[in-house]
């Protein structure tokens, strides 16, 4: 995966690195660089070789929104042929965990990227905010609905309507950002986090997920039903009869992701 123009990639013991790769405009995301941030996390998806994606931004920012530039010019038709929100809704079909840390600048389409990650770690100066309104538009790629599910109505309303910015650790006090890290670590304690993912049962990580996800959008009797059919399925994997005979033998255990 050489051939991209707006991100960077890498692996490294089993976590996938993708870096927003435009610091000039502050990572802002033009069409191309949502294709290839996509591209990428679909393909580490598949990989056997990856077991956590990790998304970061180079420069001054995570990404400060949208390419402002990109849509100035763009009409209701432009959209509707191009159907953009068809790239950004496939990463809601990623089954590993993903996650975020954040810097900077975390400002509309960049925020509704951070939040459709599974987890945020947010270095300690970062701003975060939909600046939509101040443009005349609104967010449209999941804030109103990810950020109000987090804050509830009345908070949510506040930050869209006003586009002001929030601090870090207001992010932290809302439950979006799992936790604040000085910015010179950021990077290191978000891989030693991943590695952590990592070393994990791979088919429990994708099985929870599924489920707490569905916790977030459905009724309590759909999502215990779905929560039992992956707890029934972890009993075909050889991880769990790896992880438990290592717990009686009283050995660490070697998990294969099978
Ligand atoms: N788009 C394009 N360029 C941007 C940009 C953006 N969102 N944000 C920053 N830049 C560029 C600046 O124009 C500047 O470029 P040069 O002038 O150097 O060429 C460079 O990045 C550095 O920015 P500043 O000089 O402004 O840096 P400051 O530190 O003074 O200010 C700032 C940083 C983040 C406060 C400021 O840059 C700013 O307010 N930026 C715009 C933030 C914003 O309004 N973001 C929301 C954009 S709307 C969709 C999906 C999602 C969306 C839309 C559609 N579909 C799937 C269809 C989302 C919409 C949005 O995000």
């Amino acid at each position: 995966m050489s051939d991209f123009s707006f991100i960077k990639t890498s692996v490294d013991e089993q976590v996938a690195t993708i870096v927003l790769n435009r610091p000039k405009v502050l990572n802002a995301l033009n069409r191309p660089m949502v294709t290839e941030i996509i591209t990428a996390m679909e393909a580490f998806d598949k990989d056997e070789a990856v077991k956590v994606i990790l998304l970061r931004g180079e420069g001054r920012a995570f990404a400060a929104g949208a390419d402002i530039d990109e849509m100035a010019n763009d009409g209701p038709i432009d959209f509707e042929l191009l159907n953009p929100f068809a790239e950004w809704d496939k990463i809601n079909f990623i089954k590993k965990p993903i996650l975020c840390a954040a810097h900077g600048f975390v400002l509309g389409g960049g925020f509704e990227l951070a939040l459709a990650c599974d987890m945020m770690f947010a270095a300690e100066n970062t701003s975060f905010g939909f600046p939509e309104v101040t443009l005349g538009v609104m967010p449209g790629a999941g804030g109103t609905q990810r950020l109000t599910k987090l804050l509830g109505k009345t908070k949510a309303l506040h930050w869209l309507w006003t586009g002001d910015k929030f601090s870090a650790k207001d992010a932290l006090d809302y439950g979006i950002v799992n936790r604040l890290i000085a910015p010179e670590l950021l990077q290191e304690e978000t891989e030693a986090y991943a590695r952590r993912l990592a070393n994990q049962p791979p088919l429990s990580l994708r099985l929870i997920k599924e489920a707490v996800n569905k916790a977030v959008d459905h009724p309590l009797e759909e999502g215990m039903q779905l929560e039992r059919k992956n707890f029934y399925l972890l009993f075909a994997s050889e991880d769990q009869k790896e992880g438990m005979n290592a717990f009686l033998e009283k050995r660490r255990p070697n998990f294969k992701g099978k």
